[in-house]
């Protein structure tokens, strides 16, 4: 077999063939040391007695896992030091970080370990990163220069901690898979040109909320519960893993449509999900992969943010499933 490509080859060519800034190749290789100290902390946890709950809670009220607070120093330590960033946010932070005297041109927005409430129970979790451009001269860096959507993301991706620790990353370029390998801790090329299948049979919710849905997803649902007899005139699949890394990965690989709506169980909240640094990052990796990110009724990427932490419906994957559930909000 033919030599892999290591992140860092393929980094320092899309720096070479300038597809990449060189200060981003170094902040990717960051986030990969992160993700590494990470998966060896998940790996070793229940032996090292990093299982459970801190008697602290996140900006959210969240309560914190103990691997939620490691994951969160993982970056704050990983990251600085690359001469690049000029600020982090990150689902653990109340507010925003300001690397000390940094001149760096990029802002990264983290939630450092995603699905953490599955820790326990030994199922996938996962790291995702956005990163964004700091204004010019950032030197009185504010929480407002955070606050850009989607679309003007640079980079964006997510490292899945399962069976195998896989980081998935675009930088405008379409999406490549790389796989830890554990032997020489190297992340290798293994999915160079990931695409999601634009149709699928497989759709991702959490059907104890049922009662809640709005009318177009009650709708959507229910035609795919109706299978072949149904106005689908297909079976469909059902898959809900409670990590949304795990459920993306799935649909990156083999198609499928991952939803967290609105619903009326809080009507304060618009979802569940948060903006910043889980729905624009996984959003931009689907669009660079062919699919499809939006609220229902709005892609996601033109949301102008108001808040670091606010929260925004997701439905999002393969093309013609997608494209079904909006035109479903359309007609109301
Ligand atoms: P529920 C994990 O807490 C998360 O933010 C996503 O990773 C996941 O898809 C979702 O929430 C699971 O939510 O309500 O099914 O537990």
């Amino acid at each position: 077999m033919s030599e892999r490509v290591s992140l860092l080859r393929h980094l320092t060519q899309a720096a070479q063939d300038g597809r990449l800034d060189p200060a981003l190749a170094l902040v990717v290789q960051q986030i990969g040391a992160a993700s590494r100290e990470i998966a060896a902390a998940l790996a070793r946890a229940a032996l090292a007695d990093v299982l459970g709950a801190v008697d602290s809670a996140n900006a959210s009220g969240e309560t914190q896992k103990k691997l939620d607070v490691l994951a969160n120093d993982a970056f704050l330590h990983a990251l600085p030091w690359t001469g690049a960033v000029a600020g982090i946010a990150s689902e653990e932070l109340d507010g925003t970080y300001r690397v000390p005297g940094a001149r760096g041109g990029y802002l990264v927005l983290v939630d450092p370990l995603d699905g953490s409430s599955n820790i326990d129970v030994n199922v996938s979790v996962g790291s995702i990163f956005s990163i964004l451009r700091a204004p010019d001269g950032a030197v009185g860096l504010a929480n407002d220069d955070f606050l850009q959507p989607g679309s003007r993301q640079v980079l964006a991706g997510f490292t899945a901690y399962g069976p195998a620790t896989v980081m998935v990353l675009s930088f405008g370029h379409g999406v490549q898979g790389f796989t830890l390998d554990p032997a020489s801790g190297e992340f290798l090329l293994t999915q160079p040109d990931m695409r999601i299948p634009e149709r699928t049979s497989e759709y991702a919710i959490n059907a104890s909320n049922q009662r809640w849905w709005q009318p177009p997803v009650q709708r959507y649902v229910a035609e795919c519960m109706a299978g072949k007899d149904g106005p689908r005139e297909r079976d469909f699949n059902m898959r809900w893993v409670g990590s949304m890394v795990a459920d993306v990965y799935r649909l990156l690989t083999r198609g499928g449509i991952f939803m967290y709506p609105r619903d009326t169980k809080d009507p304060a909240k618009p979802g569940k999900l948060r903006l910043m640094y889980e729905a624009n990052p996984i959003g931009y990796v689907v669009e660079q992969a062919g699919g499809l990110a939006s609220t229902g009724y709005e892609r996601i990427l033109d949301i102008r943010p108001e808040k670091v932490h606010q929260r925004v419906a997701v439905i999002l994957g393969s093309r013609e499933e997608v494209e079904r559930v909006v035109a479903y909000h359309r007609e109301g």
